[in-house]
């Protein structure tokens, strides 16, 4: 099998394709606490097959989730690839199918009108079901214990008629519900968004069709107690881009953002719609209200982000405006402006925010983050992270203090984006753990690593030793074990 000889596919971001059971991971430093019952699901895109152009992006590979399980004090580790339809049909062909990300005009005719997703992005458990994501088509479900593909084209027993379902659900922790959405929900390219509320027992009991104001990647969104917030940034795509076979994204500098913020038990009539200059936006921190305002925070940079969706007009990728922190956009749904209002949160630079999952919704103190400290040597012989940026540092941010925690990982190393779990029995906003996999980018090798989240600074409370390189991967969450029980 010979993969491409590109910075995306050797080095530390050659293809793994390890599928593994390990019992007893080695806790090379500290302690796991040993009342620490649950998984920590995580998923990374892992070509099976070379691509059939020569190269590919990262995010074009085959979903491969790890469970690390924590019980009595230890952790065990299971990782399989997902089965999704793309991966049975190239499986048996021997070969890749699929073509670029996001273009069925690349593909094989063999596959043509087949599913195309790879379930890469992200990994949650919900209503006894592991969900495994890409925003381009629909959920693959999995076993939670076996990580065996049980659905690989779940549509809800029928309710769900979108073509897509977003990789970045949210689970309401007061009500149990899973929130969610589909963009090129009628089609590839086409303007089409739906918004589901799905039940604590899994059943679709709402949705509502609505159209963006131009077609973009609508990656992530936030909600809040009466709300669902979404963001329209202008990483934008066509099907003259696809004909003329350019990435599927571009970043059009000339576009505005927008904000629709649609009420829970609204319809289509209520959504209302807020605009501001050009930015960039991606993931979401989180969303609350304060009376008639409604607070969404991001970390924003100025310019593009993803070099490898170039700017639309051909502007060269500025390393300098990729740089995004934690930022607050509020709308007041009681004024008669539409514009946002963009205030900075805190100076941090770096993407991948999470919060204390039982504060989602509601005004959260703690902002945990992987962060890019451009103070601290990088000592790599390719001197570069599969994003293309050095995520060396975990970060905490404390939104009352204004106070950061942070922790360097060191000059040959990088995380992935952290999680947070909490304390069994704790109640407290950030009473609990930080899990997060280091990337070892001179020895090819990979740790977990275990914080105390209210001090990052101290250093792990574990080290656990991986047996073998685990990829650049994407998104995760913790489940305790009675989650995972149908
Ligand atoms: C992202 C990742 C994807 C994707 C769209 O912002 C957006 C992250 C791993 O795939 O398809
Ligand atoms: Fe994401």
């Amino acid at each position: 099998m010979k993969f491409p000889n590109t910075p995306n596919f050797t080095g530390f971001f050659a293809p793994s394709g390890v599928e593994a059971e390990v019992r007893h991971l080695p806790v090379l430093d500290g302690a796991v606490p040993p009342e620490l019952d649950g998984s920590f699901y995580r998923v990374a895109p892992d070509p099976q097959f070379p691509p059939l152009a020569g190269d590919d992006i990262w995010f074009n590979g085959d979903g491969m989730v790890t469970r690390f399980r924590f019980k009595d004090g230890n952790v065990a580790l299971q990782q399989r690839w997902v089965r999704t339809d793309k991966f049975t049909l190239e499986r048996q062909a021997g070969r890749a199918l699929f073509g670029a990300y996001r273009n069925p005009l690349t593909d094989d005719d063999s596959v043509q009108g087949e599913v195309r997703g790879t379930a890469n992005t992200n990994v949650l458990v919900h209503a006894g079901k592991l969900f495994a994501l890409k925003e381009d088509s629909p959920p693959v479900i999995m076993d939670p214990e076996t990580l065996e593909t049980l659905d690989p084209t779940y549509d809800f027993g029928g309710a769900m008629t979108s073509q897509t379902f977003s990789a970045h659900p949210k689970i309401d922790p007061r009500t149990g519900e899973m929130l969610s959405f589909g963009y090129a929900a009628k089609g590839l390219c086409t303007r089409d968004m739906v918004y589901y509320t799905i039940s604590a027992d899994g059943k679709i009991t709402n949705e509502v069709w609505f159209e963006i104001p131009y077609y973009c990647m609508m990656h992530d969104f936030g909600f809040t107690e009466n709300y669902v917030v979404f963001h329209v940034v202008p990483i934008v795509g066509s099907w003259e881009r696809l004909k003329a076979g350019l990435p599927h994204f571009g970043f059009d500098r000339g576009r505005p953002v927008h904000l629709g913020v649609l009420p829970r038990n609204g319809g289509a009539e209520d959504i209302r719609w807020f605009s501001a200059p050009t930015c960039f936006a991606s993931h979401v921190m989180n969303a609350h209200e304060d009376g008639s305002k409604v607070h969404f925070d991001v970390p924003m940079a100025k310019g593009n982000m993803f070099p490898f969706f170039p700017d639309t007009e051909g502007a060269p990728f500025q390393p300098h405006e990729a740089a995004a922190t934690m930022t607050r956009w509020t709308v007041d749904m009681s004024a008669n402006s539409d514009d946002i209002h963009m205030a900075p949160l805190a100076g941090l630079v770096g993407e991948f925010p999470r919060i204390d999952d039982r504060f989602a919704g509601v005004k959260n103190r703690y902002g945990w983050q992987l962060v890019q400290d451009m103070t601290k040597p990088v000592d790599l012989p390719g001197g570069r992270s599969a994003s293309g940026l050095m995520m060396n540092t975990l970060g905490r941010i404390d939104l009352e203090t204004g106070e950061t925690d942070t922790y360097w990982v060191g000059s040959t190393s990088s995380f992935q984006e952290p999680a947070f779990i909490p304390r069994p029995g704790s109640t407290a906003e950030g009473d609990g753990y930080i899990v997060v996999i280091e990337n070892r980018l001179v020895e090819h090798t990979s740790r977990l690593l275990l914080f105390n989240a209210l001090h990052l600074a101290a250093g792990p409370i574990a080290t656990i030793g991986l047996p073998f390189r685990i990829r650049q991967g994407l998104h995760g969450n913790w489940a305790p074990a009675q989650a995972s029980v149908a």
